[in-house]
């Protein structure tokens, strides 16, 4: 009885750990994850993606056909497992093309991602116009993959090249800052590597498998969406591309000379503008003159009413003066008559008082000498 008991629990214990076991081993079984490298053109992605899978880096070496841009999305399943050799994902790593004109189809791809590492090269040539597109350009890529990516999906920064920060160190240190910018705008993890060295790619491994346990992923694979060559365009869109990549050059170049046009024109827009501000205050300045002469003139016509009612008045006083002036030289014309009759009264009155004296002296003559006649000694007259 008590070999019985005995048996039966250590066959309770012996089926509860192949239970705990094959729970263990469905359970990350099922677990499917995806990852994209993505970043602008040259970066280091493929390299990257080269050593993360376990190849050597060989972008040095001119005949390994590397030294070319990616046209294809290209991926490699990974097993990943923890430090306690615990699986962490069946992953599907995707190395993706930096060109332009992949970008929409590249961003597409993030709907099956549940990590995206956005590489850049740390020692790109960056002038401050540079910088401030990169930023944008982040910032751009960032939004596009989020809007896309699965429930609890999560961006990386990789700063790649890191090797070769003794070339340029200044060129270094304004990539790693504005990286470390943008990630702290974007709240995202940032980390250095070099795929020559290999250095910090054990960091990003790490952040990858660590992220990936703490997401919800799916139990089955069916995302084997992007398989080799799934990029390459067809010859016909190519030269569709071709014919509107001409077309938005043409375009640019007549937008150019347009912008130049414009430039010209809102130049004389502006000398015209200046002009019209000149000719209005010297308007403003007329009209302010034609106000005063207008007052002026105003003034004037009141004066002259004033002066044509003293006119009239003085009108009819000459015209008064006039006729007492006839009158006066009426009257004058009148006393002249009358002097002129006194004169003559006088004149016959002196004729008289002359013949009277002439008869006087002659009558004392006669007195004295008894004779009629004497000859004149003297005269005198009456005045
Ligand atoms: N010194 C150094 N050079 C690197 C490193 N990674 C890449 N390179 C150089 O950069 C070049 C471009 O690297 P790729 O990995 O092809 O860049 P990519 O991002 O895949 O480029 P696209 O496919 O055009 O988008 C390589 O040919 C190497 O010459 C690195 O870690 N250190
Ligand atoms: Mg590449």
């Amino acid at each position: 009885m008590k070999k019985k008991i005995v048996n039966k629990a250590v066959s309770s214990i012996f089926s509860a750990v192949v239970l705990i076991g094959l729970s263990n081993n469905f359970a990350f079984a099922g677990r499917f994850a995806s990852i994209m490298l993505v970043g602008n053109l040259r970066g280091g992605k493929t390299q990257i993606f080269r050593c993360l899978c376990g190849n050597n880096y060989n972008g040095d070496d001119p005949n390994a056909g590397n030294q070319q841009s990616t046209t294809e999305a290209t991926h490699t399943i990974l097993d990943l497992k923890d430090d306690q050799n615990q699986p962490v994902a069946i992953t599907r790593l995707y190395d993706t093309p930096g060109m332009d004109r992949y970008y929409d189809a590249v961003v597409e791809m993030a709907r099956h991602c549940n990590i995206a590492v956005i590489v850049h090269d740390t020692m790109q040539e960056t002038d401050e116009e540079e910088g401030r597109r990169n930023t944008e350009y982040f910032s751009g890529l960032f939004r596009d993959l989020h809007n896309r990516m699965p429930v609890g999906g999560q961006i990386f920064l990789a700063g790649s090249k890191i090797d070769r920060s003794g070339e340029n160190a200044i060129v270094h240190s304004k990539n790693c800052r504005m990286l470390s910018d943008v990630a702290q705008f974007l709240n995202c993890r940032l980390c250095f590597v070099s795929a020559k060295t290999g250095e910090g790619l054990g960091d990003l491994m790490n952040h990858i498998k660590t992220t990936l346990s703490g997401i919800n992923l799916p139990v089955v694979d069916n995302e084997d969406t992007y398989t080799k060559c799934q990029l390459i365009p067809d010859p016909a869109l190519t030269g569709r591309i071709d014919g509107l990549t001409a077309d938005k050059a043409r375009l640019e170049a007549e937008k150019a000379q347009l912008n130049t046009r414009i430039t010209a024109l809102n130049d004389q827009v502006n000398t015209l503008n200046g002009q019209k501000t000149r000719v209005e205050n010297e308007k403003a300045a007329l009209n302010g003159q034609v106000n005063t002469l207008n007052n002026d003139k105003r003034f004037l016509q009141t004066r002259k009413g004033e002066l044509e009612s003293e006119n009239s008045t003085l009108r009819i006083r000459i015209s008064a003066l006039e006729d007492q002036k006839a009158q006066l030289e009426r009257d004058k014309a009148e006393l002249n008559r009358r002097i002129n009759a006194v004169e003559t009264e006088k004149s016959g009155l002196n004729s008289r008082i002359r013949s009277l004296e002439e008869d006087l002296r002659k009558s004392r003559e006669k007195e004295k000498t008894g004779w009629d006649y004497l000859p004149i000694i003297g005269t005198f007259n009456i005045k």
